[in-house]
């Protein structure tokens, strides 16, 4: 078979289809999807990609933190397989796109290969990574990290989410604990197709973005310990409020990234407060700081500071000050020979491009410790992500996925 020319393109209906019948599975309220990693709608949707990978001819693998892969052999046995994929898993109020694209796109690349009775001398996997968001159990790119080996899997396996519950019995109670060793797969390549998260490639007018780095990034689960009193008779200067500490480190957090622009972000997205009554004074507050940055040096220096400025606030309000490092990595350099794939296949298929880095965080990352990684990226609207507003065009999934099959197949090698 000749290499694939210019006029290869996937079924964008197919994948469009694809992305809405699993949409429907762990529904938010407000369009988006609501299918947090391990609950019932995970196992769900975990059930229909499995019987879409069995439809489309392909060998399904589980290991021991629920990472899946479905594999289409190669004309090689001995060559290591090329990978792609990204996440099935949700934000509690998340978009339909923010991963699935990559696990449903990867599998469209399959299907049109499998139209086109495309052989490849690398097998190649589909893959889904158990708990990229690390929403429910932190830290972000949990099963991924594992994979890595920058986690043990007993560490995995002990995360409790708010309630309480274990990632390993949350895990085992679905129905999702497999039988491979995490870590012992061995990659050619891996490469996942994601939608931006942010505004850079719709502002910009550009369809693809080639992947060149992603950000580091600090996940710091303070806890503040003041007293419990009531907000009525407790005289003002009598109070140990661990909610104003919490707003002071807060406004910090933001004056800090501010002081570090360009490329510098940081906000607490989580805050729990006890015992959070309308009348109690907050004797206790747990809350995360999630700060980051391209630049390892901005990237130090602004955990650093957020731990000095937490420190000294508790101080000021006499609180007890306690931090956690729950996430954390450092800024990700991909593969630059599969950039220069991506990028070429973007031009061979004429869709406007430009190099791009990464804001958010994905299991690319962390694979990109153990195996050659790239990113492909499409834009998405108002570059709103994590928020069930998300959305896409038709359009530029397909064309996020038309770059994917395109590298894919160079990297996995057209044969006969
Ligand atoms: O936090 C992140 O960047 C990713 O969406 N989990
Ligand atoms: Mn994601
Ligand atoms: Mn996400």
């Amino acid at each position: 078979m000749p290499a694939p020319g210019e006029n290869l393109r996937i079924n964008s209906a197919r994948l469009w289809d694809s992305l809405d019948q699993m949409a429907q599975i762990g529904p938010g309220v407000a369009g988006g999807c609501n299918r947090q990693t391990l609950t019932d709608a995970d196992s769900e949707g975990r059930h229909l990609f499995a019987r879409w990978c069995a439809d489309a001819g392909l060998t399904m693998g589980v290991d021991t933190m629920g990472n899946m892969f479905a594999t289409r052999p190669g004309t090689d046995p001995a060559a290591l397989p090329v990978y792609m994929g990204s996440h099935l898993d949700t934000q509690p109020t998340g978009g339909r796109y923010d991963g699935v694209l990559g696990v449903l796109g990867a599998l469209e690349v399959v299907r049109t290969m499998n139209d086109l009775g495309v052989k490849t001398r690398h097998p190649i996997v589909v893959t889904n990574w158990t708990n990229e968001e690390g929403a429910r159990f932190a830290p972000a790119m949990l099963a991924s990290g594992v994979f890595a080996g920058i986690h043990s899997q007993d560490y995995a396996y002990a995360r409790r989410d708010t309630e309480g519950k274990v990632f390993g019995e949350e895990l085992a109670r679905i129905g999702w604990v497999g039988d491979e060793v995490v870590g012992a797969r061995k990659m050619h390549a891996m490469l996942e197709l994601h939608i931006e998260q942010g505004p850079i490639l719709e502002a910009e007018g550009k369809t693809i973005g080639v992947v060149t780095h992603g950000q580091g990034l600090w996940w710091l689960e303070i806890t503040l310990t003041g007293k419990d009193a009531h907000t009525g008779s407790t005289p003002m200067n009598m109070r140990v409020n661990a909610g104003l500490g919490m707003a002071r480190i807060t406004e910090r957090v933001h004056q800090i990234a501010m002081s570090h622009q360009p490329n510098a972000v940081g906000a607490v997205g989580q805050v729990k407060v006890f015992p959070n009554s309308r009348n109690v004074i907050p004797g206790k507050v747990v809350f995360t700081v999630d700060i980051r940055s391209p630049e390892q040096a901005k990237l130090d220096a602004m955990k650093a500071e957020v731990m000095r400025a937490a420190h000294a606030v508790a101080k000021e309000l006499g609180l007890g000050c306690e931090i956690e490092d729950v996430g954390h990595f450092d800024p990700v350099t991909f593969d630059p020979g599969l950039v220069k794939i991506v990028r070429q296949s973007a031009e061979k298929l004429g869709y406007s491009h430009m190099d791009i880095v990464s804001g958010a965080g994905h299991d690319a990352c962390w694979i990109n410790r153990v195996a050659p990684t790239v990113m492909v990226m499409c834009p998405c609207v108002d570059g709103l992500s994590h928020n069930e507003a998300e959305e896409i065009s038709p359009e530029w999934a397909a064309a996020g996925t038309d770059v994917l099959l395109h590298a894919v197949l160079e990297v996995a090698e057209v044969v006969g």
